[in-house]
């Protein structure tokens, strides 16, 4: 499912909702036409006071059904919003929404009975005015939930979008181990650079394609920069939402340390990570391979063998050999872009070995487009 964060549409403020209600109104009461005075007034207060009340309540309730319903959203999807916006807000500002808009069509219902009920035009002035009053006042509480959902418009509009039904390569580590590097090597076209809710620091979705399929890959600063103990009900949450999100969790260690995180640590949050996502293929992958010393055995090799196949146009999917460190895991460097096209060709068979056996067997719910 992809989710509509990034489309939800601005969200009127109180006294926006009261003008364009009002406007409406006056404009119903301009239409009526009865050489009758009572007739005509009657007819008036009352359109008047049904318009704005039916106005202000689709208005709400229609900003509600645009809102999607948290328990219907991915659980990557709810962790997000929960760290972005806090989810019990998220639900008590549209249900106040959904308050006011009952509020105050019976308001509206109310006093139009009581002007239909009268043969005294005053009266009916008076009921209109009074409705007037009701609403407004109802608006006054709705108004603090307006501007919440204003807000959290803002942070949703950012949330990144990753399509569920894509492969995704989730791609973590400790902080400054070459994560955003390396997607940022790996992607064909520009990176989506999110504001990420933890910390100050940013999300960065790329993508690759492989045989027209689109590989998505997501980053996870701020998720793992402090211990496990350490972390809020949020965070993980979070990182047990990757296990949801991820085909493939890459997990970056620096042998170099140059990020500022000893191995001994990053050994430690490993192991973390692995107990948090038992469910999910991980590759324990060392970046920065350039900073190996010496050098892996196979540099002059994997350089020649992806310069090689750059230069004959880059087609199909080639046997091209992975670059292995001295203690037998893949690596690559990101800044030199050694090691990586034979790290996406790796990446794109872990997925498919970890994806159905049977083609056509799908998993409940899901449909395949060339059956329809
Ligand atoms: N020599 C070398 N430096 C690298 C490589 N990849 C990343 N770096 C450097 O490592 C530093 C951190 O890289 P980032 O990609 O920002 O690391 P990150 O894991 O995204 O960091 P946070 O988002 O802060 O957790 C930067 O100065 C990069 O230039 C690499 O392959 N070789
Ligand atoms: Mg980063």
């Amino acid at each position: 499912m992809k989710v509509s964060w990034r489309t939800l549409p601005t969200v009127l403020l109180e006294d926006e909702v009261l003008d364009k209600a009002f406007s409406r109104a006056r404009k119903a009461a301009d239409r009526v036409d009865d050489s009758d005075r009572v007739y005509r007034v009657r007819k008036q207060m009352s359109r008047m006071t049904q318009t704005a009340a039916d106005v202000i309540a689709t208005t709400l309730t229609d900003t509600v059904n645009v809102w999607p319903s948290l328990d219907q959203s991915p659980t990557f999807d709810v962790a997000m919003i929960d760290a972005c916006v806090g989810c019990d807000d998220y639900r008590h500002h549209l249900s106040m929404l959904q308050w006011g808009s009952r509020q105050v069509l019976s308001i509206g219902g109310q006093n139009a009975k009581k002007i239909i009920r009268t043969g005294r035009t005053e009266l009916m002035h008076d009921a209109r005015k009074e409705a007037y009053g009701r609403i407004s006042s109802i608006m006054r509480r709705v108004g603090p939930s307006l501007a919440w959902l204003s807000q959290a418009r803002e942070t949703l509009k950012r949330l990144p979008t990753i399509d569920q039904l894509l492969p995704c390569i989730v791609v973590c580590g400790a902080p400054n181990v070459g994560k955003s590097a390396f997607i940022s090597a790996l992607s064909s076209g520009n990176m989506e650079v999110n504001h990420y809710p933890f910390t100050t620091k940013q999300i960065h979705v790329g993508h690759f394609t492989h045989r027209r399929l689109p590989y998505q890959m997501v980053d996870t600063p701020g998720l793992l920069d402090r211990p496990m103990l350490a972390r809020n009900t949020i965070e993980l949450q979070a990182i047990a939402a990757l296990e949801h999100i991820g085909s493939l969790v890459l997990f970056l260690m620096d042998e170099s340390e140059a990020c500022g995180t000893s191995l001994e640590e990053q050994t430690h949050l490993l192991e973390d990570v692995t107990a948090m996502l038992p469910g999910t293929d991980l590759i324990v992958v060392t970046s920065k391979a350039d900073l190996l010393d010496p050098l892996p055995d196979m540099w002059a090799e994997v350089t020649a063998a992806e310069a090689e196949w750059r230069e004959d146009g880059s087609e199909g999917t080639p046997d091209l050999p992975l670059l292995i460190d001295h203690k037998d895991r893949i690596t690559m460097s990101a800044t030199e872009f050694i090691g990586m096209d034979a790290m996406r060709m790796e990446i794109i068979r872990r997925i498919k070995a970890g994806r159905n056996v049977d083609p056509m067997a799908l998993p409940e719910g899901w449909y395949r487009r060339d059956q329809e």
